[in-house]
C-alpha cells in the first residue's frame, strides 16, 4: 500500500480514536455543473418537517416546498362489518386447497368499505395523499437583456457536512451566490442571494401550488393559505405558508401575489409553513417561526443550523478507499460507476447521503418519513406517498440503528403506537380477535383496514413486522425504559396472531389464514394465478420472531406469565422454513410455482434479512436454500428490491455479489412513471428510483452498505463480513451494534487491524475474530492484555467504557 495512504489512514484513525462523535470524513459533497432539468435532479433539503428542493435555474428558479404533515383525507372507519362472517368459509376453502375459490370470495368480502387507497390515487378520497405544499418561484434579472444572459462557472452543490446547498455562477463577470438551508434552528427555510457587485440583486417572488390555494401579499409578507379535501365534506387539513424578504439595499415592493426587490446588494428570503395537523395554533406558530428566523442574524442562523444538524450527522464516519472521483459532478460520477465501479468514495458518500436524508425527513415529535421521505412535487404523490407495511416503511428505518440515529426511531414508534387503537377495532371486526392488526397500507390518519384489493391488501403480518422493528431498536439500545414503552404494542400484536392462527389438520401446524406472500402469485392447480394462501413463509418467520421477542420481553419485565406459556407452546407449531425439491427456500407452504420468478418482493428471505433466523453459520442448509432462491430471483429489480438484495447478499457473506447489486442500484436514470419490474436505479440527485422516486431504496442501500461492514444479529460482532475488493482499505466510526455499543474499525488490504467498542449500555459482548486474523492485544481502561489465539473474544462493558482490540494476520 502506498505510504502516503497508510499515513492518511493512521491520521483518520487517531482522529476517530479521539472522539468518534466528532469524526467525519470530509468534505462530503453532491454537486452539479448545471441547473436541474427535472425535479429528481434538484437538491433535497429538509429539517425533519420542512422540505425544499431548489432547481438552481438562472433566469427562473423553482423551489419545491414541503411540509411533512400536509395530507389530504382524514380519519375514517373503513372496516367492513360483514367481513368476519366470511372468514370460516374462506379458511375452509383454503384447507381444502381451493385457493382460487377462497380468493374469489375474499375479493368480494374481505376488503375495506369504500375506495380504500383509491388505487394509489387517493388524494380526493378519505384515505388521502401526502401532497406538495407549493412552489416558490423566483425570477431573476441581471440588469442585461435576458437573452444575453450567459452564465459561466456554474456550480450547484450540497454540503452533507453542513446541510447547506449553494448555487454559484457568473453573469456578465459578476459572481452570484445563492445559499439555501432548511433551518434546524428556527424551523424555517432560508435562502440568501448575493452578488459580488453591489446593487445587482433583482428578484421577484411568487408562491403557488397546483390547487386549493390563495396567495396574497399581506404587508410585506407573501401568504398562501388553503384547505385540502378530506374526501368526505371537503373540509380537510388547513395549511399556511409565509414568505418574507430581508433586503440589503435596493427597492422593495409587495403587490398582489408578488414580492419584488430591485438593485439590492443582497437579500435573505425566509419561508415558514404549518398545517393544522395536531396543531390548532398553526397560524400563530408559522408566524412565530418566520419572525424567529427573520430576526436572527444570517450568519448566526446558519451556524446554529449546521451545529444542530451535526449533532446527528457527525455521529458516524466512513471511508472506503479513495475519493478521487468526487471531482466529477455527481450525475457524471454515477454514469462513470456503471462502467468502472472502482469508486469506493461513491458508496461512502451514498451512505452518508442516506443518513442525511433520514435526519432531514423526520424528527422526534413528528411523523416518520413516508414513501418519498418528505419530498413530493405533486398533489397526487405516487401511491399516495403513504406508509406501506409490506416492506417500505420498514426499509425506511433499516439504517437508523446501525448508522447511529437512534433518536429517529421515536416518530416511527409513535406512528405504530397510534395504530393500536384503530387496529384493535379492525382485529375485532374482521377476525373477531383480541389484540391489534394493521394491513398493507396506512397513513397519518391511523388507517388499519385491509386495502381495496385482497391480492395485496389482505396481507396482515406487516403489523408484526412493525413490532420486529421496535424490538430491533431495543436490541441495539438495551434500553429497559424503551422496552416498557413498546411492550404493550408487542403484546397486542402477539395476542392478535395467537388468536387468529388456525390449526392445519394435514400438517398439524398453526397457520395464518387467509394471507399472501406480498404481491406475488403462484400457479394454482386450477390453472389460475392466485395470491391467497395459508401461512406463506414470511408470515411464519415474522410471527416466530414476534413470539420469541414477546417471550423474552415478558420474562425480562416479569409480566404475563400465562401469555408467555401460550406463546411458548404456539411457537413450536409455526411452520418451519422448508426447502423445495429444487433446493430453494419455499415461498409458500406448498411447493407452488411462482407466476413471476423474478418478482421484486423477496419475502420468504425475510428470515435472512431483516430477520435473523437464517444464517450461514447457524443454519447452513437454509442459508444455501436462501442463496438458491436469491439466484433464481436474479440481480435486477425495482429500487427497494435491489436495496433489499444488497442486505441479503451481505448476510450471506458475499461482498462481491452485494457490490455487483450496488453497481446495478447506482445505474443512472431519469425515469418518470411506474416500472414494477427492473427499472430500479438512481436519479441524478441520488434519490432512488423504484421508479418513480421512492426513498425506501435510499435507506435500504444505506443499511446494506453498513451491513457489509458490520453485523451483530448472530449474538456477536462480525467485522467486515461482506467486504468487496473495492473497499479493501478503509475505516468506520460510530456504527452501532446490538447489545448497546458504538463500534469503530480500521482495515487494510481486507485485513482488520483494529476495532474499538464503546458501551452505550452495560452488557456482555463477543467479537468474532476474522478467520485470517488473531487478536494480539486488548486494551480496556488502560489495562493491556495480550491474548492467546481464539475464534472470539468476550468482555463486559459498562456504559461509557471502551475496549480497543488490535488484530494481526495469522
Ligand atoms: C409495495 C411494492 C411496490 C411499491 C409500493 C409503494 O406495494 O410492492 O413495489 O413499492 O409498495
Amino acid at each position: 500500500m502506498h505510504r502516503f495512504y497508510k499515513c492518511f489512514l493512521l491520521v483518520i484513525w487517531i482522529f476517530i480514536g479521539k472522539s468518534h462523535t466528532s469524526a467525519q470524513q470530509s468534505p462530503l459533497k453532491v454537486w452539479y455543473d448545471k441547473p436541474a432539468r427535472q425535479w429528481e435532479e434538484c437538491i433535497p433539503l429538509g429539517n425533519g418537517r420542512l422540505g425544499a428542493m431548489p432547481d438552481g435555474g438562472i433566469l427562473k428558479e423553482n423551489i419545491t416546498l414541503n411540509d411533512i404533515t400536509l395530507w389530504s383525507g382524514g380519519v375514517q372507519n373503513a372496516d367492513s362489518p360483514e367481513a368476519a362472517a366470511y372468514l370460516p368459509q374462506i379458511r375452509q376453502l383454503l384447507f381444502d386447497g381451493k385457493n382460487d375459490e377462497a380468493q374469489s370470495l375474499m375479493y368480494k368480502s374481505f376488503v375495506c368499505t369504500g375506495p380504500g387507497s383509491g388505487e394509489g390515487r387517493g388524494s380526493n378520497v378519505a384515505y388521502g395523499s401526502y401532497e406538495v405544499l407549493g412552489n416558490l418561484h423566483l425570477e431573476y434579472d441581471y440588469n442585461v437583456d435576458s437573452a444575453a444572459v450567459r452564465p459561466t462557472e456554474y456550480k450547484r452543490e450540497l454540503s452533507l457536512n453542513e446541510a447547506i446547498a449553494k448555487t454559484v455562477f457568473k453573469v456578465n463577470g459578476i459572481t452570484y451566490t445563492r445559499e439555501y438551508f432548511v433551518s434546524f434552528d428556527h424551523d424555517a427555510i432560508v435562502i440568501r442571494i448575493t452578488a459580488e457587485k453591489s446593487g445587482n440583486v433583482n428578484v421577484a417572488l411568487t408562491l403557488d401550488r397546483p390547487e386549493k390555494f390563495l396567495t396574497n401579499a399581506v404587508g410585506d409578507e407573501l401568504r398562501m393559505e388553503g384547505q385540502l379535501n378530506n374526501g368526505t365534506d371537503g373540509k380537510g387539513m388547513r395549511y399556511v405558508a409565509r414568505v418574507k424578504m430581508k433586503a440589503e439595499g435596493g427597492s422593495f415592493r409587495a403587490v398582489n401575489n408578488k414580492l419584488r426587490l430591485q438593485n439590492a446588494d443582497a437579500v435573505t428570503i425566509y419561508v415558514s409553513t404549518a398545517t393544522d395537523y395536531r396543531n390548532p395554533g398553526f397560524l400563530q406558530k408559522s408566524a412565530e417561526d418566520l419572525a424567529g428566523a427573520f430576526h436572527a442574524k444570517y450568519t448566526s442562523e446558519k451556524t446554529a443550523h449546521s451545529k444542530k444538524y451535526q449533532e446527528l450527522f457527525n455521529r458516524t464516519a466512513l471511508t472506503l478507499g479513495n475519493d478521487d472521483k468526487s471531482s466529477l459532478p455527481t450525475d457524471e460520477r454515477l454514469k462513470a460507476f456503471t462502467t468502472n465501479p472502482a469508486d469506493p468514495g461513491l458508496a461512502s458518500l451514498y451512505f452518508q447521503f442516506g443518513r442525511y436524508l433520514l435526519i432531514c425527513s423526520t424528527r422526534p415529535g413528528l411523523i416518520p418519513p413516508n414513501l418519498q421521505g418528505l419530498w413530493a412535487n405533486t398533489i397526487q404523490t405516487p401511491w399516495n406517498g403513504d406508509y406501506h407495511l409490506n416492506i417500505n416503511i420498514q426499509m425506511n428505518h433499516w439504517p437508523l440503528n446501525i448508522a447511529n440515529l437512534p433518536m429517529l426511531n421515536e416518530p416511527f414508534y409513535e406512528l405504530v403506537a397510534g395504530l393500536v387503537e384503530p387496529g384493535k377495532k379492525t382485529a375485532k371486526v374482521y377476525y373477531d380477535a383480541e389484540g391489534w392488526v394493521a394491513h398493507v397500507i396506512t397513513n397519518v390518519w391511523g388507517y388499519t383496514s385491509p386495502g381495496e384489493h385482497p391480492s395485496w391488501g389482505s396481507f396482515n403480518t406487516g403489523s408484526a413486522w412493525l413490532c420486529q422493528m421496535l424490538w430491533t431498536h431495543y436490541a441495539f439500545t438495551n434500553d429497559k425504559l424503551y422496552l416498557e414503552k413498546i411492550y404493550p404494542v408487542l403484546r397486542g400484536s402477539a395476542e392478535f396472531y395467537l388468536n387468529t392462527l388456525v390449526k392445519d389438520h394435514t400438517t398439524g401446524w398453526l397457520v395464518t389464514s387467509p394471507s399472501n406472500s406480498p404481491e406475488n402469485a403462484f400457479l394454482h392447480s386450477s390453472g389460475k394465478a392466485v395470491h391467497v394462501c395459508m401461512a406463506p413463509t414470511i408470515d411464519n418467520q415474522i410471527i416466530r420472531a414476534l413470539f420469541s421477542y414477546m417471550i423474552e420481553a415478558s420474562g425480562e419485565l416479569k409480566r404475563d406469565e400465562g401469555l408467555r406459556t401460550k406463546l411458548k407452546d404456539a411457537i413450536k407449531d409455526i411452520p418451519p422454513n422448508q426447502i423445495g425439491k429444487d433446493g430453494r427456500l419455499m415461498e409458500w407452504l406448498q411447493e407452488y410455482q411462482e407466476v413471476d420468478p423474478n418478482h421484486r418482493h423477496v419475502s420468504h428471505l425475510w428470515g435472512l434479512y431483516p430477520g435473523d433466523e437464517i444464517s450461514p453459520g447457524k443454519t447452513p442448509e437454509l442459508a444455501k436454500a436462501a442463496r438458491a432462491s436469491l439466484e433464481r430471483r436474479g440481480d435486477d429489480g425495482t429500487g427497494w428490491s435491489l436495496a433489499w438484495k444488497i442486505n441479503l447478499w451481505a448476510r450471506l457473506y458475499d461482498g462481491e455479489r452485494a457490490y455487483k447489486i450496488l453497481q446495478r442500484f447506482f445505474r443512472p436514470t431519469n425515469a418518470q412513471g411506474f416500472d414494477m419490474k427492473n427499472g430500479g436505479g438512481t436519479y441524478a440527485n441520488l434519490f432512488c428510483a423504484h421508479p418513480p422516486f421512492q426513498i425506501d431504496g435510499n435507506f435500504g442501500a444505506t443499511a446494506g452498505i453498513a451491513e457489509m461492514l458490520l453485523q451483530s444479529h448472530n449474538g456477536y460482532l462480525e467485522f467486515l463480513p461482506a467486504l468487496p475488493d473495492a473497499w479493501a482499505t478503509g475505516s468506520f466510526a460510530g456504527f452501532c451494534t446490538r447489545g448497546g455499543a458504538t463500534v469503530d474499525a480500521l482495515w487494510e488490504n481486507k485485513k482488520l487491524l483494529k476495532a474499538t467498542i464503546t458501551g452505550t449500555a452495560d452488557n456482555h459482548f463477543e467479537v468474532k475474530v476474522p478467520p485470517s486474523a488473531q487478536v494480539i492485544r486488548m486494551k480496556k481502561d488502560q489495562k493491556v492484555s495480550n491474548l492467546p489465539v481464539t475464534n472470539s473474544v468476550k468482555f463486559h462493558l459498562k456504559k461509557g467504557e471502551r475496549i480497543e482490540i488490535t488484530f494481526q494476520d495469522k
